[in-house]
């Protein structure tokens, strides 16, 4: 339905060309386009005429800007990009964009429109928000784009089902969905990503709007072939991605936003987590739980109660009467110590409690325009919130944590941070959500800003201030932050959880397209709360999720307040013997695992991703999202209903092994056995998958390297390698090894190059498994003839192995007759 109040562009008046953007002046209002990189136009609309200044908070980082060609066409003007073209109507003011083979894509059904909104438009009319400031605030901005039939809409960052969000309505607005009285609308989450993939036969491209106002995307849910970009704010600024493959669109946006934060090695272990292990005995005794019934484990998290009172950087002396004491014996374990913080300080002034003493007397918490703080209610009571758009309170915020890494404490939890506050004390009847006013002003005299605009970056600067901050305290150690809320860009600073889900059967198999959609808005660290938060989990549902949980980027078991126990022990022994066969795995693929965790730090890269990713080319493969690739080279099947034994698996082109019995599989679909414990993953032909031996934790050394082979393919595998735990990756303390198989006219080859790079791992053994049909006739290492190999006839594959001395190697390995017919 056209809206009769929106006012549109018009006629360009007059454009101008500078080196590297394009200048046109609408009948009304302005537009203005970049060249940011070759690939990524940035376009911007004021129907005022004026351009809002760059934010010093602005997740965009800049770049060097590329040449944009600039010409005239008839009624159109044409822009060269370099991998970018573009076409504006001079009519209209609508744009057309062609990547560099010239295939069309985001096309403009007009000009940008705008008007005025009222609260009642905005989800904040359920909120006591009684109309929206006055001026930018409430001035809508939107535009149409044409959906072409055969297009997919992915990414979207946190959602809930579905991967391919055509036909819906995506808000952006952080909010807890869990909060009372808090309505969730076009299903917005506690973090925004207003980004997205779009994805045809033979083209992929991306878009970012960039705009931390509450904006939303229509993708054919009004009119079908409509997508509707919307934003408050009075401007419209977006970036398109030129694709041409999903990959390249990730590395686009994460060239934009940052890349990814490399965590240190421990934080890709197992985390054991609940609300609250509440004593210094009680994590003591989790700890040797674990070390005595020999289930590896890297990590406990201290949620609220370790506080006094919920009072943020304190410890309750009674329940932890010696913190240093407490996580220097977890260290004595190997396990890892990370503490929650909220956002809200208690509201106890001139009492001793510095946090709150220091944080007025700083000017640092949020207040409204007569000065009078805002305070509301979460955990400790009534409580102040900082004011993060402020860098020097940002600055004290991280300062803060000294205390907690003092103890020895090595990871920070962020929660609460979008931020979650309620309108009285939880307990008390009726008790609501409570927003900041959008019109409260942050960013002090400084850069004075919003809540209107600057809400959506909440938790991410919070996270940035606890991430810098132990960048600042503990400079030789790399920081780790895990956070709730959050933004386009967070990754460079946390790893995120996707908040409070259920032990449901729906939660576990939701959680699948919502990392996937993560990873394709460049942010790969993510996990959900394993077994489930609210709600009490049980064993075939703990079985399942673990046994997916292996291959969480971020793996934690994490449960409410009051909720049966959620230890892998938890539900007997059948299942407990289930859950340590799912961690052991995962310790087995920390080699893999953390390789990738490097190449998402270099190029956005996901770990977990959706099967478009790497086959886009496969259109019928575009919609799965109960399957995931991890990484390039496996691909899971998890089970996410009760009762169920088997899984229906598509298998992409190309051939595939099964992980667990070596058999080469398929071609697909077909239907694999899939008892509890053992969900199908698969392994594409010419893949080297380097495993480790199974620790107890991520302090024992790796002195096992396995180097699994599956030929059948030519492949080749970069190994990625560091302390793991300093910054020292960041001055060239990384070792590579490259591996490559090749199959020849009798066998295959494989090769090991010399290990380069600043790093030196520990001593280890190197034992290589090459999955062949039949016993070989002859091996040979480095040239010799050897007789020093081994023939598994169960997994049909041979054994050889030799210390790594990294030197280069090469196993040329002659294939036999098959004795037996293949599997
Ligand atoms: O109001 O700290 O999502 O993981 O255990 C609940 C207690 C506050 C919400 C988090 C959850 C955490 C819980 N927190």
């Amino acid at each position: 339905m056209p809206d009769p109040e929106l006012q549109t562009c018009g006629l360009v008046a007059s454009w101008e060309a500078e080196p590297h953007a394009l200048v046109v002046r609408h009948a009304e209002g302005l537009t203005r386009i970049d060249a940011v990189a070759r690939d990524i136009l940035r376009v911007r609309f004021s129907p005022s005429g004026a351009l809002a200044p760059q934010r010093s908070w602005d997740p965009v980082a800049a770049l060097p800007p590329a040449p944009l060609r600039i010409s005239e066409a008839g009624e159109a003007l044409r822009l060269d990009g370099g991998a970018i073209q573009a076409v504006l109507d001079r009519g209209t003011g609508a744009l057309a964009c062609f990547d560099s083979r010239g295939l069309p894509f985001a096309h403009d059904l007009g000009g940008p429109a705008w008007r005025e909104l009222d609260v009642r438009e905005t989800p904040f009319e359920h909120t006591p928000e009684p109309e929206l400031p006055p001026g930018r605030a409430r001035m809508g901005v939107f535009l149409d784009k044409l959906i072409p039939p055969d297009e997919g809409y992915f990414g979207f960052g946190q959602r809930t089902v579905r991967l391919d969000r055509r036909h819906s309505r995506l808000g952006n607005w952080n909010l807890d969905p869990c909060a009372p009285g808090v309505r969730q609308e076009h299903d917005n989450r506690y973090q925004t990503h207003p980004c997205f993939l779009a994805l045809r036969p033979d083209i992929a491209w991306g878009l970012y709007l960039h705009s931390t106002w509450y904006s939303r995307f229509d993708v054919g849910a009004g009119r079908s072939q409509v997508l509707t970009l919307f934003t408050l704010g009075g401007e419209l600024d977006y970036y398109l991605l030129a694709g041409p493959t999903p990959a390249a669109v990730v590395e686009q946006l994460t060239r934009l936003t940052g890349r990814p934060a490399l965590p240190p090695l421990w934080a890709m272990g197992y985390h054991q987590s609940r609300w609250s292990y509440g004593s210094d005995a009680e994590v003591q005794a989790l700890a040797r739980a674990f070390r005595e019934r020999g289930i590896p484990l890297d990590a406990i998290h201290l949620d609220i109660d370790y506080m006094d009172g919920f009072r943020v950087f304190t410890w309750d002396r009674e329940r932890f009467p010696d913190p240093v004491h407490t996580v220097d014996q977890l260290h004595g374990q190997g396990v890892r110590a990370v503490a929650i913080i909220d956002p809200g300080v208690k509201k106890e002034l001139g009492d001793g409690y510095t946090p709150a003493d220091e944080g007025v007397a700083g000017g640092h918490f949020i207040a409204g325009p007569d000065g009078t703080l805002f305070s509301g209610w979460v955990w400790p009571g009534e409580a102040l919130f900082p004011d993060f758009c402020r860098p020097e309170t940002s600055r004290w915020w991280g300062d803060q944590h000294r205390g907690l890494l003092d103890a020895g404490v090595d990871g920070i939890w962020c929660d609460m941070n979008e931020p979650a506050i309620v309108d009285r004390p939880f307990p008390v009847r009726g008790v609501r959500n409570k927003s900041i006013p959008l019109a409260t002003r942050l960013g002090g005299s400084a850069e004075p800003a919003l809540e209107a605009e600057t809400h959506n970056l909440y938790g991410h600067l919070m996270a940035r201030a606890a991430t810098e901050g132990q960048a600042r305290l503990r400079p030789n150690r790399r920081p780790w932050t895990l956070t709730r809320s959050g933004h386009l860009g967070t990754h460079r600073w946390a790893v995120s959880w996707m908040g409070d889900n259920r032990s449901s059967w729906e939660d576990l198999g939701t959680s699948l397209p919502q990392l996937a959609s993560m990873g394709l808005c460049g942010s790969p660290h993510v996990g959900v709360d394993i077994g489930g938060f609210f709600d009490n989990c049980f064993g075939e549902l703990f079985a399942r999720w673990i046994e997916l949980g292996t291959f969480y980027p971020f793996m934690r078991c994490h449960t409410a307040l009051g909720t049966h126990p959620q230890q892998p022990w938890s539900f007997g022994p059948g299942i407990e013997a289930i859950a340590r066969a799912a961690i052991e795995l995962r310790y087995r693929l920390l080699p893999y695992l953390y390789t990738l965790a490097h190449r998402a730090h270099r190029t956005g890269e996901p770990l977990l991703r959706p099967l478009l990713y790497d086959f886009p080319d496969q259109t019928d493969l575009h919609q799965i999202e109960d399957q995931v690739m991890i990484g390039p080279c496996l691909m899971i099947a998890p089970v996410c209903r009760p009762g169920v034994r088997r899984r229906l698996v598509e298998l992409p082109a190309g051939s595939w092994h099964d992980f667990r019995t070596g058999a080469p599989v398929g071609p697909g679909p077909l239907v694999l056995p899939a008892p509890l414990g053992q969900i199908p993953i698969l392994v594409r032909a010419g893949s080297i998958l380097t495993l480790g031996n199974v620790r107890r934790t991520t302090a024992e050394p790796l002195t096992e390297l396995t180097l699994l082979v599956y030929p059948g393919a030519a492949g080749v595998w970069t190994l990625i390698e560091d302390d793991g735990e300093t910054p020292a990756h960041q001055e060239g303390a990384v070792a590579e090894t490259d591996l490559r198989i090749e199959p020849t006219g009798d066998g295959v080859t494989f090769t090991q190059a010399a290990r380069s790079g600043g790093f030196l791992p520990h001593p280890r053994t190197l034992l290589l498994r090459v999955h062949l049909e039949a016993p070989p006739a002859a091996v040979r290492l480095d040239g010799q003839e050897t007789r020093g190999w081994h023939w598994d006839p169960q997994q049909r594959a041979i054994e050889l192995s030799w210390a790594d001395d990294g030197k280069a190697h090469e196993v040329m390995i002659q294939e036999g007759r098959p004795r037996d017919p293949p599997r």
